[in-house]
């Protein structure tokens, strides 16, 4: 059955069965004090604005039976899989591996890598490591969608314009349609929350914006009641 979902710029419509709710990187190294995203410098308190939004989404993709996909950045314990200009980022001694409150910084296995509690994933639903920003980069994400028969994407996490946008225009330009959830997404910088949502829905007409569509966890429970 087919559902039309209000967006911006125009309506999407979709067909459970091939649509996947995809949450990234919802994960207490960006969200908590001391993990990677306050290792650069930034207030994680603000992301903690999409987690409501973000339960909600999941409640209604269990609900309908979606494909469910959690994804995690993060690298070996022994660095192998994270680039030397990726690593060389942070300051010295807050770096990805250094030890913190919540293990080592960005690692595998690590008590900082999880998923918040309040998002925590049932079995059965996809979780997929990342090593880089795009969840489609050096991951095995694109075959298990194609798997499924999957051809929209319902994307929220954190943050907007960084691993968010990565990973739409990834999928974009793989012919995946994307509608971004924009109350279940958030950055360290409200303006460029404001402008990573904008960016999806740009240039649009009645088939979508450049990158697809920007809805919201309210419009997605009411079509899908
Ligand atoms: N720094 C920042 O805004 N984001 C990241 O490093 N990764 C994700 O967005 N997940």
């Amino acid at each position: 059955m087919a559902i039309t979902l209000p967006a911006e710029p125009a309506p999407v419509t979709l067909h459970p069965a091939t649509t996947a709710l995809v949450v990234i990187d919802m994960q207490r190294d960006f969200l908590e004090p001391g993990g990677f995203g306050a290792s650069l410098g930034n207030d994680v308190s603000r992301l903690g604005a999409a987690v409501p939004a973000c339960a909600a989404a999941l409640a209604i993709a269990r609900r309908a039976h979606l494909t469910i996909v959690h994804t995690r950045e993060g690298h070996r314990p022994d660095l192998s899989d994270c680039p030397p200009a990726k690593w060389e980022r942070g300051p010295p001694g807050m770096r990805i591996g250094d030890p913190g409150p919540m293990g080592r910084i960005l690692i595998r296995g690590e008590p900082g890598h999880d998923i918040v509690p309040d998002l925590a994933p049932l079995p059965g639903e996809v979780v997929l490591d990342k090593p880089g920003k795009g969840a489609f980069c050096q991951t095995d994400l694109e075959l298990i969608l194609r798997n499924r028969g999957i051809a929209t994407l319902l994307v929220c996490g954190v943050t907007t314009e960084v691993c968010v946008n990565t990973t739409v225009r990834e999928a974009n330009d793989r012919g995946f349609r994307c509608v971004v959830l924009g109350d279940a997404c958030a950055s360290y910088i409200p303006e460029f929350h404001a402008a990573g949502l904008a960016m999806i829905k740009a240039q649009g007409g009645a088939g979508g914006g450049i990158f697809g569509w920007v809805s919201d966890s309210a419009a997605l429970g009411a079509a899908f009641r």
